[in-house]
């Protein structure tokens, strides 16, 4: 398969060393990952190729049958399965990338920049404020090869974009830790999915900093490697945002 020349892949490169031993454990995790859906139909997530970079979610339901690696994920109306809370646990804390410089809920601001705008900053209760809060009990994939279901409350991250003026014209969000360690991408239709939460509870407590408290992403049409933990900024472009697991081998797009 050749690479796409769209969407660009304006991703900076890590040091050779650092980028080769990345891949060779990336393609392990990987095999280990798909070997264990494919054994034994986890949950019945579909697990998709590393190497599919950047195809639309809603054009990647069509071909990912050619995977013949599972079964699909969403429904006719595009949502990922939700169930009931008695079903829902806590997940392993998994990750601690970008995790250094932990606030608590009154210390938490949000850096908001819209293109080329200027930088706005929110706290928790302003970008929370007059929002609906939702709870949401969804499949959370973990591209190591586990699943778990788990009970999230927050506000769609779609509300709090809609105040956002212009927002959802640019086709990328980028996001990132207070410590800017952790850089997700994501494409701005994702982001901008139904199911997709500024979080700020699980399993009806607050968020805690390991699970990514005091505000995380959470959106299940992707694997958890997208649901960034602390999140701190947020920035609507027109480029390919870089992604901490797109640079050490991993699909940019990891959506289910
Ligand atoms: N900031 C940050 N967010 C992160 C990670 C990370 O290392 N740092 N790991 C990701 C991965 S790989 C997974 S599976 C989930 C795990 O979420 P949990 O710790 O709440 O289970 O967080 C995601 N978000
Ligand atoms: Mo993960």
């Amino acid at each position: 398969m050749t690479a796409p020349v769209w969407p660009p892949d304006d991703n900076s490169p890590l040091p050779p060393g650092d980028e080769a031993r990345s891949r060779r454990m990336s393609r392990r995790a990987f095999a280990v990952a798909a070997g264990t859906a494919a054994v034994a139909g986890v949950g019945g997530w579909l697990v998709t190729r590393p190497t599919d970079h950047g195809i639309p979610w809603v054009l990647r339901r069509v071909l990912e049958m050619n995977e013949g690696l599972g079964r699909l994920l969403l429904s006719d109306r595009g949502l990922a399965p939700t169930f009931p809370v008695s079903a829902s646990r806590v997940p392993k804390a998994n990750g601690d990338h970008g995790l250094a410089d932990a606030t608590d809920r009154a210390g938490w601001m949000l850096r908001v920049r819209v293109g080329d705008g200027p930088e706005r900053l929110l706290t928790l209760d302003e970008a929370f404020a007059g929002l609906p809060r939702v709870e949401q009990v969804t499949q959370f994939c973990c591209i190591e090869g586990w699943s778990e279901v788990v009970h999230w409350g927050g506000v769609r991250f779609r509300d709090f974009a809609a105040r956002l003026e212009g927002a959802s014209r640019f086709p990328y969000l980028a996001l990132n830790t207070p410590d800017g360690g952790y850089p997700v991408g994501l494409d701005t239709a994702s982001a901008l999915h139904p199911q997709t939460l500024l979080c700020d509870r699980m399993a009806g407590e607050p968020l805690t900093p390991e699970h990514g408290g005091p505000v995380r992403l959470v959106c299940p049409v992707k694997y958890g490697i997208k649901n960034i933990k602390q999140l701190a900024t947020l920035h609507f472009t027109d480029h390919r945002p870089a992604d901490y697991w797109h640079q050490r081998g991993y699909d940019w797009f990891a959506g289910l």
